[in-house]
């Protein structure tokens, strides 16, 4: 993955940047004053701030748990030093640190290291993209990670408290295999897990039934006219700690019902899916990664297929664009991230902000340098 530059560096980005170089200091669970984004927003090309500063943070999952509390769970970045490449080596994570806050702009709580690979037993690397959910009183963290066969496979692991520590069960999910699991919740309880990611999340490796190693499927399968690499999705079990039946492709389509095109990189699937529900619509979202658009589908209901429909959010800085949506107290908001602090792909920091749904229930797509 090649980084892209960042044109304009404001003030606030420098000495944002000079201060991530510092030694960071120990995480803390004590709140954190949030970015002074109103002093700040007249000067800064940004839409939104960062919401931490003192650890790097990425892909986060936002949830508003039963206390009313917002909970993220995000990618824990760090420098560990593995040259980028097309597969994301780059993005060497060891462990998660859940962040929270009591209000959309209020102080984040960055709570303490809540899983770490080194508690994982089958766990050989780059702990990536989580998601969690929560039910009768336990909450759950899936996570994707390389095996010792450098496989991405998914695990989850159980706690009673919201950020943890969390423990993991033993072996990854059976039949589980790429990255970003993200976890719906319909309105009569049934809970649903959506995987997926092509290139460095080699979904693509799966395409004839197991997984082919090499060279040769480290991207895109190569005939742009063939239907794109789709995701895959399946109920979760009573216990939430498999899939309760054989997973199930989703399937994007144009308006035309034809199948988004494996050439179609502006809106073919990549990775990142995240699925909500608004007014009995079901919300595909997911980026296209190499374009770097969030974009989204809908469907009426969860296995889809879901039609394609516009963008969210367009091209941050940074490779990677990945994201959450979710409700608060009747406002929608999305959580997303770029490189504001460090410049460098694969040293990212969450932010938030309200996402604007038109009547129809379309999404208004959102500028994140508005004053680029
Ligand atoms: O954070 C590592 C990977 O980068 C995620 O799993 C992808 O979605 C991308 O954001």
């Amino acid at each position: 993955m090649s980084s892209r530059t960042i044109s304009f560096v404001s003030a606030i980005a420098i000495a944002a940047g000079l201060a991530a170089c510092a030694p960071k200091p120990e995480p803390s669970s004590e709140p954190v004053a949030p970015a002074p984004e109103a002093e700040t927003a007249e000067a800064s090309p940004y839409l939104s701030q960062p919401l931490v500063t003192e650890i790097y943070t990425a892909d986060p999952s936002a949830h508003v748990w039963d206390d009313g509390k917002i909970y993220i769970y995000p990618s824990h970045d760090y420098e560990a030093g593995v040259p980028e490449d097309d597969l994301g080596s780059h993005f060497d994570m060891r462990d998660y640190q859940v962040l929270s806050m009591d209000e959309v702009g209020g102080p984040v709580t960055v709570h303490p290291v809540a899983l770490d690979k080194d508690d994982v037993p089958w766990v050989g690397r780059q702990m990536w993209a989580p998601d969690a959910a929560f039910k009768d009183g336990t909450y759950y963290l899936y996570f994707p990670a390389k095996d010792k066969d450098d496989i991405f496979r998914i695990g989850v692991a159980t706690s009673a408290s919201p950020v943890g520590p969390f423990t993991p069960q033993a072996e990854p999910m059976a039949g589980s295999h790429s990255i970003d699991p993200a976890v719906f919740k319909d309105d009569d309880g049934s809970y649903y897990i959506y995987v997926g990611g092509i290139w460095g999340g080699q979904l693509q490796r799966w395409q004839t039934g197991g997984y082919i190693a090499g060279d040769a499927l480290n991207g895109d399968l190569g005939d742009d006219s063939a239907p794109a690499i789709p995701p895959y999705m399946a109920k979760l079990s009573d216990d939430m700690l498999e899939f309760a039946e054989t997973p199930k492709d989703v399937l994007i389509l144009d308006a035309d019902g034809s199948p988004i095109l494996a050439g179609d990189h502006d809106r073919r699937f990549f990775e990142a899916p995240w699925v909500f529900k608004k007014d009995g619509v079901y919300y595909f979202t997911y980026s296209t990664g190499d374009t770097h658009f969030l974009q989204y589908a809908t469907g009426d209901n969860p296995y889809g297929p879901f039609t394609y429909q516009g963008k969210i959010l367009d091209p941050v800085e940074g490779w990677t664009s990945h994201h959450s949506i979710f409700e608060k107290d009747g406002k929608w908001y999305l959580a997303y991230h770029d490189t504001q602090l460090s410049g460098k792909t694969h040293l990212r920091n969450v932010k938030m902000t309200e996402l604007h749904f038109n009547e129809d229930g379309s999404i208004q797509t959102i500028d994140p340098m508005p004053g680029k």
